[in-house]
């Protein structure tokens, strides 16, 4: 079967990525249709040896679609979206709109993609800070049982949208390649060097929106409802992955080596953790070398040493490309299961 596929808000950075990923899978698009603002109708974006003319986002673009892909903002979201589903598309969304409604379900195909059963027409994509720190806990948590996370989330300028990217990306380019410091980018981040604390709006007891999320995302997920998380989300200078520090707590004892092989093992993940490498890059995971591929790359793997009881306790640190596993790819991914 043949399906035909809409992407609204096909300009952004994530909707261009869905075209991308749409291809790289092999999904099997019998009709691609781009919507976007009016201002965007008209042009052209290659598409499978083609090219598909972007129109403008309205309603009755809906008209015959099997599958809709959402990557326009929460508003647009809201009122855009159901009705899709109302001409009779199955919607599989990427903002924050519905995430949180209990009718929605909310995946990550690794961890539990027999959620998608259950939808009434929309699938909501988790945030992108949601999906990478939670494909690599999932193992752990099947070896050991999750009860607590720690989380510092080092989040790229991408996450912000185009403009956030072509900004940072033009001062990299105004930078060069520093002789002293062989990555362009790094020369750049020390010299951009600054970190802001703050994503989304402050809630409840001082985090904010984007805080919140791994903790309501996470207990939604893995059907985990009193899962318990404190989570620190900072902008820092970086192009398009995200890095996170994660601590775990356990229920039941877990080695390093049942953990080092389940995350060897784990779907979706790229352990990268060997202190004597010779290169930083075989050492650790870097966000300079997880960008533009999907997996989430694991390193740093340890014991937690501030947990009073540390066979319960383990600490790694991971690197994952936001526009790719963080948002198109994990939707995309989502669409397949739809078709299979
Ligand atoms: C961010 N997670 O990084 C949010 C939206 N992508 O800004």
């Amino acid at each position: 079967k043949q399906y035909t596929v809409a992407i609204l808000g096909a300009t952004g950075a994530v909707g261009t990525q869905m075209v991308q990923c749409l291809e790289e899978q092999n999904f099997p698009v019998g009709k691609l249709k781009l919507l976007a603002s009016a201002r965007s109708a008209g042009k052209k974006v290659a598409f499978a040896g083609g090219e598909v003319e972007i129109e403008e986002a309205r309603p009755e673009a809906f008209e015959g679609c099997d599958i809709v892909l959402g990557a326009v903002d929460d508003d647009i979201a809201r009122d855009m979206l159901p009705k899709a589903v109302e001409a009779g598309a199955v919607v599989v969304d990427n903002s924050h709109a519905f995430r949180l409604d209990p009718d929605v379900p909310l995946v990550v195909p690794e961890i539990n993609a027999e959620d998608i059963s259950w939808h009434h027409g929309i699938i909501a994509n988790p945030n992108c800070a949601t999906i990478i720190g939670l494909v690599p806990t999932w193992p752990l948590h099947k070896v050991a049982g999750v009860t607590r996370m720690i989380v510092s989330t080092y989040q790229a300028a991408s996450g912000a949208g185009a403009p956030g990217m072509a900004e940072l990306e033009a001062q990299i380019a105004a930078m060069g390649r520093g002789e002293a410091i062989p990555e362009p980018r790094a020369f750049a981040a020390q010299l951009v060097s600054n970190l802001i604390p703050q994503i989304g709006g402050f809630k409840e007891e001082g985090y904010t929106s984007e805080e919140m999320k791994l903790q309501n995302e996470g207990r939604k997920i893995m059907h985990l409802p009193e899962l318990r998380v404190n989570c620190t989300c900072v902008r820092v200078p970086v192009l398009r992955s995200h890095s996170e520090s994660v601590t775990l707590e356990f229920e039941r004892d877990i080695t390093l080596e049942e953990a080092r092989e389940a995350l060897a093992a784990a779907p979706g993940v790229k352990l990268v953790d060997d202190r004597e490498a010779a290169s930083a890059h075989d050492r650790y995971p870097m966000p300079i070398d997880t960008s533009d591929q999907d997996l989430i790359w694991v390193g740093r793997l340890r014991r937690d040493i501030s947990n009073p009881n540390t066979a319960r306790g383990i600490t790694f640190w991971c690197c994952g490309d936001q526009i790719r596993k963080g948002a198109a790819t994990n939707a995309v991914q989502i669409a397949k299961l739809l078709t299979e």
